[in-house]
């Protein structure tokens, strides 16, 4: 019997070092047997940081297939931010990697460990844009309109994780 698959919104961003690289690398370790498939990718957005300090972001949203449980894929995301080296001095520091759970299919949680949906997911540009290409149902034209003044700019780079 196989655990039944699960689609999950993922969202990347870094603005410490490579930034580029680094969500690119994750990109590639998120389409993983062992973790899931990246079923989309958005495009790549540099944005300005929002509540944070630092360089610009790159960030994107990634639209994955996966058999884990939201907390086990919650470690396993948290596993890959690890391995980019990500160090956490105060809140909303510069990072190497940061990948936050946005969805997991329907479900909504509540514990201190992780919130489903994510709870700022509606306020942030650069998780609403990229959302808006992986999975335009979730997001409407006023949610875009309460987000119009962020400062993001979506890049022609290619996004691929392959
Ligand atoms: N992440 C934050 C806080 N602020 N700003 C931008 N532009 N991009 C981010 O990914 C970001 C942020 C907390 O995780
Ligand atoms: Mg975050
Ligand atoms: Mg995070």
């Amino acid at each position: 019997m196989h655990a039944p698959q699960v689609q999950a919104c993922v969202a990347l961003g870094a603005n410490l070092g490579d930034a580029l690289g680094a969500v690119r690398q994750a990109l590639r370790d998120l389409d993983n047997a062992a973790l899931g498939r990246v079923l989309r990718v958005s495009s790549f957005y540099r944005t300005a940081p929002l509540e944070a300090h630092g360089p610009h972001f790159i960030n994107a949203v990634a639209l994955i297939q996966t058999q884990h449980s939201p907390l086990a894929l919650l470690h396993a995301l948290q596993a890959l931010e690890h391995k980019a080296g990500r160090e956490r001095p105060y809140t909303n520091a510069p990072r190497t990697l940061d990948l936050d759970l946005i969805f997991y299919g329907d479900c909504e949680l509540s514990t201190p460990e992780l919130t489903l949906p994510h709870p700022r997911w509606q306020a942030r540009a650069f998780v609403l844009l990229p959302l808006s290409e992986v999975c335009p149902q979730r997001v409407s034209a006023d949610m875009l309109a309460c987000v119009a003044h962020q400062d993001i700019e979506r890049l022609s780079i290619a996004p691929s994780c392959k």
